[in-house]
């Protein structure tokens, strides 16, 4: 079992500890081993079973959460946790995730009335009947009421990132139990769709056969759905993302790549053109419909090239005009991890952060990257300890004289300032002045009137320090949609005054998201794509961000931190 998993069971008893209004002091002790936990690298479950190693050498692990521990690793579940969930509904976890009741209220409604499932409170909110309780509002209900549609349209979602560590562990566990030679994730997670529906993997040439068993016995699979001649799947992880594996001859390898890989919309479109051209493109190859003879098949740049096309990259698969664009010699070149030099949006131990800048800026060095900028928070954001003017002055001061040459990468001095809720700049102009690069960033208000949303963010943008928008939409994937307001004119105006937008490549956002990027490009902007880590391990998220900005048939021009350091100095001058 991994950390996280163990995290989520301890963070999941807590909220009901809390519904249950049960001691704050335990509920604490919860929260931070879970915290603890999910942030550790050594693995809690080697730790368990090593006897010259304690889970209680975790900070925050004592010895009452490490019986906990135990009892999870041998059952999946523990005895707090079982008594818990008896006394609540079985919905009760997934109210939980419900934005805009959070356990104290969810307290107070179960003792006012007996849900027991989403549905059922749903149809509280329609009947009104949160109204009546204290400290509730018809506000609310409709926060609970959009916020159920959001969940009903994100349940059995998993981000890009799980279904990446699961794709790495699976291909490097059927390669050592298997041999399995050729192990490859098709599916929406190969396009790069920032949350994946299941996992599609496709095995072929040596140990394809043996891998279809090997799979049922990895320790992370908790139910084998289905097996067959061709196919096993299977239930992985605590949260049961459904693995798809099949087993392939080489010869089709390349049409099962592309036809698994899909989407849907574009191998409809591809099946199309084939058929124009008298032939039969199907998951074994594409053949003359006359004679049945074989054409293509065993690569997909063969197939593509039998269709008179030029090679899409799967993150373009979605028929968006990819097709025509291949066919005419039209694609773009996309960007790659490899062009971006530098990780522009991070977080230290100065605000919400883990590491120091020095550590930072290692962990940017080993990224390879020639420069990377700190952007702390600023002080709207207390709860993660945001600088006011007097500490950003001193941080801009102690940047300069860092040595640079010693740590080997140039560090720029930045900010993540919040927008106000009037668009104002939570940082006066004089202390963002100092600064070498200021996000604007909004983190609060979500939901104004999109007119309000508007007017906020194009006050903002008036600041003569901004020079980018941070996470433009302020999505949190499978958790809280985008704020409203009008996208176009937001883009336009960033674009007359310089000002970058920003694709985040944290995988809980990936903001902006492929179709907004694009329409972005149209309209002239141009791009970041930084981590926002809050960890030196974050950085590697670049990735995601990159896969992001493929969807948006970016190239790598259109990022501004594709530049070297000095380009980069000059396109960040204020204007
Ligand atoms: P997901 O899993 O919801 O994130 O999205 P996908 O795109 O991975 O969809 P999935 O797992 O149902 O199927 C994987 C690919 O297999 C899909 O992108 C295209 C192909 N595929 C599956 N079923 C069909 C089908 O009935 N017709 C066509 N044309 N393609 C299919
Ligand atoms: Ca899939
Ligand atoms: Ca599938
Ligand atoms: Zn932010």
């Amino acid at each position: 079992m991994e950390n996280r998993e163990f995290a989520r069971l301890l963070a999941e008893t807590a909220d009901l500890m809390e519904i249950a209004g049960e001691d704050g002091f335990r509920i604490r002790s919860y929260r931070n081993a879970a915290a603890a936990i999910a942030g550790t690298p050594a693995r809690v479950e080697e730790m368990l079973r090593n006897p010259e190693r304690k889970v209680t050498e975790i900070p925050g692990v004592g010895k009452g959460i490490a019986a906990v521990l135990q009892e999870i690793a041998e059952r999946g579940s523990f005895e707090r946790r079982d008594e818990l969930l008896k006394k609540y509904p079985p919905g009760a976890l997934e109210m939980l995730k419900i934005q805009g009741l959070g356990p104290k209220s969810l307290a107070v409604l179960f003792s006012h009335f007996e849900p027991r499932t989403i549905d059922d409170l749903e149809k509280l909110c329609q009947e009104h009947k949160l109204q009546d309780l204290p400290r509730m509002g018809a506000k609310l209900e409709e926060k609970v009421l959009r916020s159920i549609a959001q969940y009903r349209k994100s349940a059995g979602r998993f981000l890009l990132s799980y279904g990446s560590r699961a794709a790495a562990e699976l291909t490097a566990y059927l390669g050592e139990k298997a041999g399995a030679r050729r192990v490859t994730a098709a599916g929406s997670y190969r396009r790069g769709r920032e949350t994946i529906g299941d996992l599609d993997l496709l095995a072929t040439g040596v140990g394809a056969r043996e891998a279809l068993d090997a799979l049922a016995g990895h320790p992370s699979v908790t139910e084998v759905l289905g097996k067959g001649e061709n196919k096993a799947s299977v239930k992985y992880g605590g949260e049961g993302l459904q693995v798809d594996l099949r087993a392939l001859p080489e010869e089709s390898f390349g049409a099962a790549l592309q036809y698994f890989t899909g989407s849907k919309e574009h191998n409809v479109a591809l099946r199309g053109r084939a058929q124009r051209m008298g032939l039969t493109l199907n998951e074994y190859g594409l053949a003359r419909v006359e004679d049945g003879a074989r054409v293509a098949g065993a690569t997909e740049e063969e197939i593509y090239a039998a269709l008179g096309l030029a090679w899409i990259p799967p993150e373009l698969r979605e028929n968006q005009g990819e097709i025509e664009a291949a066919a005419n010699g039209g694609l773009p070149r996309l960007i790659e991890v490899g062009d971006v030099r530098g990780d522009v949006h991070m977080h230290t131990r100065e605000t919400d952060g883990r590491a120091t800048l020095e550590e930072m800026a290692e962990a940017g060095r080993a990224m390879g990257y020639e420069y990377i900028a700190i952007t702390d928070h600023s002080k709207a954001l207390a709860m993660a300890n945001g600088l006011d003017e007097k500490r950003v002055i001193e941080f801009a001061q102690r940047v300069r004289k860092i040595d640079q040459a010693k740590l080997g990468i140039r560090v720029f001095s930045g900010l993540e300032c919040d927008i106000r809720k009037d668009g104002a700049m939570d940082i006066e102009e004089d202390a963002l002045a100092q600064l070498d690069l200021v996000i604007a960033s909004v983190h609060s208000h979500f939901s104004l009137e999109p007119a309000a949303m508007t007017d906020r963010i194009l006050r903002a943008m008036e600041s003569p320090s901004v020079r980018i928008l941070g996470h433009p939409t302020g999505r949190v994937l499978l958790h809280r949609d985008a704020y409203a307001y009008e996208f176009e004119q937001v883009v336009k105006e960033a674009v007359r005054r310089g000002v970058f937008l920003e694709i985040n490549a944290s995988p809980e956002r990936l903001d902006l998201h492929a179709p907004l990027i694009r329409a972005a490009k149209a309209l002239g902007a141009r791009f970041v794509i930084s981590t926002d880590a809050h960890d030196p391990k974050h950085l590697a998220n670049i990735r995601f961000g990159v896969q992001m900005a493929r969807r948006g048939w970016l190239e790598a021009g259109d990022a501004i931190n594709t530049r070297g350091v000095e380009d980069f100095a000059k396109a960040i001058e204020k204007s």
